[in-house]
């Protein structure tokens, strides 16, 4: 059984119409086309994008450029830029209710948690603000005499920023605030799926003091504008979160050019759990990690790995309280789980699903999609008896799908850990603290939880080994990434030898 929170129709609902922002104007795309948004938990239309070109993409490309030579922004004292960004996450608070709406409304997920994830972004952008102000380089006076060795650190250019549907506005705020802060000028793409938040934070920056032509806001298809943004000449770096496989295609289209990439991308993070832990919190955890964001979440912990003795208590317990959780309606308050993306998104959830028990996994919660009158959702789902080889224990399902492995030694367990292609985040649970270490340092992930899981914070850098990504998300060193490295080498009075 699952608590179905059931969708009710939208009072008053409109659809919003949004245009672009290019060069400090907002504008229609090149050839008027639009693409319209079906609110995922509710079957209505909500929201219709410009269908951007590459003729749109490559005059916002221009306006960054120019933006950047002339510039006002890079030029501006970092107090000035950190104070546009103190305003900007003033006005993010602010708005912060309709910008969550927008998210809940667009992507499916709980207004709850959309109102959680603004407040972090407000949380990020004023932690970029601090940041602007310490963005420095280094000098050397033990060259010799006369010589005096200086290391810059100046903004890089002009940066794409690609971002995906999943948390619409927490991830442009994990990119755009540190490239402003470095000075740098943006093209900034968000997911044809869900653009709407991306687009209000245009007005936002607007209203901060944001030059124009600093941030300019492309909306459209990944192949139709985001491609232009990897490719073009002028763009000096591109920030990627998404798919592997776009992530992939990115960095062959940057590296044309040889431009810098920073990628974020998918992840199947296991948590391990021996015998020790404290299991109330664990399946806590648990239930949290597979199923927060509906599963659509890089960072989920889609994948248990639990030590043998008590694999079959965990996985009940696991299911007992996966039959708690209230699925359904976005806009409810007391929702845990919305809704999922695209139908078709739905669809390649339930094969997994399909394939993996024709494989020889058991179902032990839920497994079906459901019916709500409107939208479409999915069951919180548990498969137990899942082999590592299986599909749907290496692949990113993306869904509210947890899968239970099982091992009998610590050598074992970190084997299964690292034995996929991913490496974003793994999560341990013992009270022994050698055995946390242990897995702390042996299994290849960029964020390990000890006897916790997704937390975060601005402080704390994010991002993937192997083929999660490149680089790393947030954390002191986030400016220095959209920054170049320059060397000042000076020679004081007359040379000798
Ligand atoms: O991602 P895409 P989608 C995974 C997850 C999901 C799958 C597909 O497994 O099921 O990706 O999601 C733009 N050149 N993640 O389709 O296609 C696209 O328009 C340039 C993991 O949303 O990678 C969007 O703005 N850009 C992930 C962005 O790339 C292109 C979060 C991401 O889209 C492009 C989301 C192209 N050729 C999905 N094609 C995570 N790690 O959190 C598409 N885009």
């Amino acid at each position: 059984m699952t608590v179905l929170v059931k969708p009710k129709p939208i009072e008053g609902q409109k659809v919003r119409a949004f245009q672009m922002l290019i060069d400090g104007k907002w504008v229609d795309s090149a050839e008027g086309r639009t693409i319209e948004r079906v609110a995922p938990g509710h079957g209505v239309v909500v929201s219709r994008y410009q269908a951007g070109t590459k003729a749109d993409a490559e005059k916002a490309i221009a306006a960054a450029r120019r933006a950047f030579d002339e510039g006002t922004w890079p030029r501006m004292t970092a107090s000035q830029r950190s104070l546009v960004l103190l305003r900007a996450a003033d006005i993010i608070a602010e708005r912060a209710d309709e910008l969550a709406y927008l998210d809940a409304i667009e992507s499916g997920k709980p207004i709850s948690q959309a109102k959680g994830e603004l407040g972090g972004a407000a949380d990020i952008w004023r932690y970029a603000a601090a940041l602007a102000r310490d963005l420095h380089g280094e000098s050397y006076n033990t060259l010799g005499d006369g010589t005096l060795g200086v290391v810059l650190r100046e903004a890089i250019g002009v940066v794409s920023i690609i971002t995906p549907w999943n948390f619409p506005f927490l991830i442009v705020s994990q990119k755009l605030p540190f490239a402003l802060a470095a000075g740098c000028t943006t093209v900034v793409k968000p997911s044809e799926l869900t653009s709407a938040s991306t687009l209000l934070l245009g007005e936002i920056l607007e209203a901060a003091g944001v030059p124009a032509g600093v941030v300019n806001i492309i909306t459209g298809t990944g192949p139709e504008v985001g491609a232009p943004m990897t490719t073009h000449p002028d763009v000096d770096m591109v920030s990627f979160t998404g798919s592997t496989g776009v992530g992939r295609l990115t960095m062959a289209n940057a590296a044309q050019t040889l431009k810098k990439v920073s990628l974020e991308l998918g992840g199947k993070n296991p948590q391990i759990v021996f015998p020790d832990a404290n299991l109330d919190e664990f399946i806590d955890a648990a239930v949290f990690g597979a199923y927060f964001n509906a599963g659509e979440c890089c960072n989920a912990g889609s994948r248990l790995i639990l030590h043998r003795d008590i694999a079959d208590e965990v996985t009940r317990r696991i299911a007992e309280l996966s039959a708690k959780v209230k699925v359904g309606d976005p806009l409810n308050p007391e929702t845990q789980v919305g809704a999922i993306i695209t139908p078709q998104h739905l669809e390649k959830i339930a094969s997994y699903v399909s394939a993996a028990s024709k494989d020889g996994a058991a179902v032990a919660h839920g497994g079906t999609a459901l019916d709500l009158g409107m939208g479409q959702f999915m069951a919180p789902t548990i498969l137990s008896s899942v082999r590592p080889d299986m599909a749907v224990a290496r692949e990113e399902v993306f869904g509210p799908v947890l899968s239970v492995l099982t091992f009998e030694t610590t050598e074992e367990a970190i084997g299964i850990a690292n034995a996929i292609d991913y490496g974003l985040s793994a999560g341990v649970w013992s009270r022994d603290f050698d055995t946390c270490l242990t897995i702390g340092r042996r299994v290849r992930a960029g964020t390990i939880w000890m006897n916790t899981f997704m937390d975060g914070a601005s402080e704390l850098p994010f991002g993937g080994y192997r083929q999660s990504g490149l680089g790393r998300e947030l954390g002191r060193h986030s400016v220095e990434d959209y920054t170049e490295t320059k060397t000042l080498n000076m020679h004081m009075g007359p040379r000798t030898g």
